[in-house]
């Protein structure tokens, strides 16, 4: 900073420590100073390529752009509050003299700014300080400095970024409503009855049951459990099973505590295991999205069929310099908030639907096919194989993603994304996915379509053979535009296949090839793949010799029993309990998938505790948790309705819809790996690392994965409310 400008800038400098004086000064910026060499968040125009230089980052802003929003470097979900005053500081420099403006505002319609000022930059580096008063609270303002509109490209840097003001701290004052935490949709009549209570208490404490008219049906004393280590907390339990009465707003009380209301009875668990299936054709690419199914409000155009601006699915290149030829990949699921469509994970989510059909038969569903005289969780399920099946190139090496070449931005309506999209490199793990669900998808659809059963076979024996010619083509980790979905070690996905191919043919070299079996500590995801073998063959008895099932069946309950300790030693009763103490990305389908471990072995064994660890988990996944949130969409209080979506973004653009019922939060996450994370949850204790809202991606963004686990375990519980 030169002695001159160091003057001029001096009045505004203590301005900002006078502020000081006065109150909080909570700094609103994430990674202002580039210190650690990364970017992220901050993010530049497609036309303006950046880079971190000297700690600082440097844009290279375009000529003979016509708006000064053309070229622009900006950092979204900044929060800010009415009435209140901010100071924006900066370090900038370029390489000409010229102007650019630095804006504070929404970042969706209406557009309401805070503060947009004329910056004059010159060749050496100086220190700007603007002030603006907030005319509203939001979440999502956006901080960019927009460069377009000049006529000569030049060189922009900026460092030691700084917003400062408002009075919540970052990430708000969280508050978790009652610390007594139900199951928020509720309770079967004659399933377990578990709620857990907050508090330093050790002493039993005792509780009521009262119904909707506040009379009390059932008491009884706590049971002290002391501290639960995933939320930070001290608990007690109450356990009131032994209540046999039905009906609906229903709550427990501890003192003049009260829980959310919920209800007791059978049928509770229909209309979820319902929405969850249909989270599927809410999300489907290449037809359009119709009202007489979803309702008005979440119609939307098809997605991805070539209709501009969409640069369509229905002819995609490979990624520069990676192949030759394009593929009609039109079709499938959105894999999640954003539009990529990934073969591990759309296979993953694909297989659970085939598996739950075998487990729990078939649900009613309103989608396009309903009628046709196929199950329609089948129907749903073949969405998504036609697509996997399009992504085999001819030498039966299966592509792994498609997606994006730059992340889009939110919100966005899949039918307007306008980005070019691109095939990425086929990989021996996406291979072998459709190696394995090629194989499901055959003998499942044998009685149903004779010829989608024969085309899955077809599929799955040529992939088959790719991969053992191909055995470590791995996906790289990073990218842009999409999600990595990177694996490096694919034993696991050769075992899986292996086993889907021996369930479906019972060709003896496929057994030979089963190299892995079910382990708590694994469990299973898109990633960890080696425990679906034994799953696989849960499938089959009539392919293995009494002693061979018998040691299958003694393996995965061997699993649900780690899982059932896992859950009763946790305050709030869940089957996941990461060794690390660090709670994953997704970890709300680790709940659901352990979940399905317990009620397979109930279904292989007939012990009733698997069946009632399978239940209790949803209690926890409906609310019964360390921050009293239904992480499921329309079901409960306090229910999860701002998750990570391009198109069902309501809390960004009023006109647009919030999740549809039934659509489950990826949930609580240590990594904080988005800004919004990173600005609202530091020091979190595990279980309590999610925020509903639409910016943290790595909380709070839905999956067809995650959805598949919902839907397999909530058919499951509807189907034991007679038991
Ligand atoms: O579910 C995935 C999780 O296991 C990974 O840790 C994470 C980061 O790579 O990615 C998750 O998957 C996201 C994918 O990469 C892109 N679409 C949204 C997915 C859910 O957040």
């Amino acid at each position: 900073m030169t002695t001159l400008t160091a003057f001029l800038l001096l009045p505004a400098t203590l301005a900002v420590q006078a502020a000081a004086a006065d109150g909080p000064q909570y700094e609103r910026i994430l990674n202002g100073n580039f210190d650690s060499g990364a970017k992220t968040p901050w993010w530049t125009s497609g036309n303006t390529p950046s880079t971190i230089t000297d700690g600082r980052l440097c844009a290279q802003i375009p000529g003979s752009t016509v708006n000064v929003w053309d070229s622009m470097i900006g950092q979204d979900d900044v929060p800010v509050e009415n009435g209140q005053p901010y100071t924006l500081r900066f370090e900038a420099s370029a390489s000409l003299a010229t102007t650019f403006r630095a804006v504070v505002q929404t970042s969706s319609q209406p557009m309401v700014t805070v503060m947009n000022k004329t910056v004059d930059v010159t060749t050496g580096t100086q220190t700007f300080t603007f002030t603006g008063t907030s005319p509203t609270t939001s979440d999502h303002t956006q901080v960019s400095f927009q460069a377009g509109g000049g006529s000569t490209p030049y060189t922009l840097c900026l460092d030691d970024i700084s917003l400062v003001g408002g009075v919540v701290p970052p990430g708000g004052v969280r508050d978790f409503g009652s610390p007594v935490r139900v199951n928020q949709l509720g309770y079967l009549q004659n399933g377990p009855k578990r709620a857990t209570y907050v508090t330093d208490e050790t002493n039993p404490l005792s509780w009521r049951l009262l119904d909707d008219a506040d009379g009390i049906v059932a008491q009884g004393k706590t049971k002290s459990h002391g501290a639960d280590a995933m939320s930070g907390t001290n608990v007690q339990l109450i356990d009131f099973g032994q209540y046999r009465g039905t009906g609906d707003g229903y709550r427990l009380a501890v003192g003049d505590q009260l829980s959310e209301p919920f209800a007791i009875g059978n049928g509770i668990y229909k209309p979820l295991a319902q929405d969850a299936l249909e989270y599927f054709y809410n999300n489907r690419s290449g037809i359009p999205i119709e009202a007489q199914y979803v309702g008005a409000e979440r119609a939307r155009d098809a997605g991805h069929l070539g209709v501009a601006p969409n640069k369509g699915d229905t002819s995609v290149p490979c990624f520069p310099g990676t192949c030759a030829y394009s593929l009609d990949v039109r079709g499938g699921w959105y894999d999640a908030g954003d539009h990529g469509k990934y073969v591990v994970n759309g296979a993953l989510a694909a297989w659970q639907l085939l598996d739950q059909y075998e487990q729990s038969g078939d649900e009613t569903l309103r989608i396009p096919e309903a009628g046709n005289k196929i199950p329609d969780v089948l129907d749903e399920a073949k969405w998504e194989i036609d697509f996997l099946l399009r992504m085999q190139a001819p030498s039966g090496m299966v592509h792994h993603k498609i997606h994006d070449e730059k992340w889009t931005g939110l919100p966005l309506k899949p039918a307007a994304d306008p980005q070019q999209r691109y095939l990425y490199p086929p990989s021996t793990a996406a291979t072998l996915n459709v190696a394995a669900v090629g194989a499901r998808c055959a003998r499942v659809y044998a009685k149903w379509d004779k010829a989608l059963a024969g085309r899955c076979l077809a599929a799955a024996d040529k992939a088959w053979k790719a991969a053992l010619a191909n055995p470590a083509v791995y996906a790289p980790d990073g990218g842009e535009g999409g999600g990595a979905y990177d694996d490096i070690k694919v034993t696991d996905e050769f075992s899986w296949a292996a086993a889907e191919l021996f369930a479906t043919t019972g060709k003896q070299a496929y057994k030979k090839a089963i190299t892995t079996q079910l382990k708590a500590s694994d469990g299973f995801s898109w990633q960890e793949t080696g425990g679906l073998a034994d799953l696989a063959l849960a499938r089959v008895p009539w392919r293995l010799s009494p002693v061979e099932y018998l040691r299958l069946v003694v393996r995965i309950a061997g699993v649900a029993d780690k899982y059932l300790a896992d859950l009763r030693s946790q305050g709030y009763a869940n089957p996941y309990l990461p060794a690390d103490g660090k709670y994953m990305w997704g970890s709300n389908s680790a709940v659901a998938s352990n979940a399905m471990v317990m009620a397979t072995a109930y279904s292989l064994t007939w012990l009733p505790k698997y069946r009632d660890g399978a239940l209790e988990s949803l209690d926890y996944l409906l609310g019964r948790n360390a921050i009293n949130q239904s992480y499921v969409t329309g079901y409960g209080e306090r229910d999860s309705h701002n998750q990570h979506h391009r198109f069902w973004a309501k809390s960004l653009d009023p006109t647009l819809p919030s999740p549809a019922p039934g659509s489950l939060a990826g949930g609580p996450n240590s990594g904080l790996q988005d800004p919004v994370a990173q600005r609202g949850l530091q020091g979190c204790a595990p279980a309590t690392c999610y925020l509903d809202n639409i910016g943290s991606y790595s909380t709070n963004e839905v999956a067809v994965n995650w959805n598949s686990a919902l839907a397999w375990i909530t058919a499951f519980a509807d189907s034991q409310q007679y038991g």
